[in-house]
């Protein structure tokens, strides 16, 4: 497990923790079970590349209103998932750091 974060990333007044696992590769997010006290899985996104993650600066940086979400690898790729709704998580937008690009 990796950079185990927590927040309230649907703002429907209950904490999600998002983090990274190792073995398979993909990012978790889980949401705060008040009944039992322990965290529900919600949405799991496999890594499309063999990497280590880490992250999870949180924050609306689009401006839309909804919380978004960043994550990089290893090897250069960086993730954004985007809180669509309640509960609802998709991975929007995937790019590369400048320096990863042959020309
Ligand atoms: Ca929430
Ligand atoms: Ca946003």
């Amino acid at each position: 497990m990796n950079d185990f974060t927590v927040a309230d990333l649907d703002s429907d007044g209950v904490n999600e923790a998002i983090f990274g696992n190792f073995s398979p590769r993909e990012i978790w997010i889980t949401k705060f079970n008040e009944i039992d006290t322990t965290f529900d899985s919600i949405k799991v996104f496999p890594n499309p590349y063999i990497e280590d993650v880490a992250g999870f600066p949180i924050g609306d940086f689009d401006m839309d209103g909804k919380t978004d979400i960043v994550y990089a690898g290893a090897m250069g790729n960086i993730y954004l998932i985007e809180c669509e709704g309640i509960d609802d998580y998709q991975m929007n937008w995937t790019g590369i750091l400048a320096s990863q690009i042959p020309i």
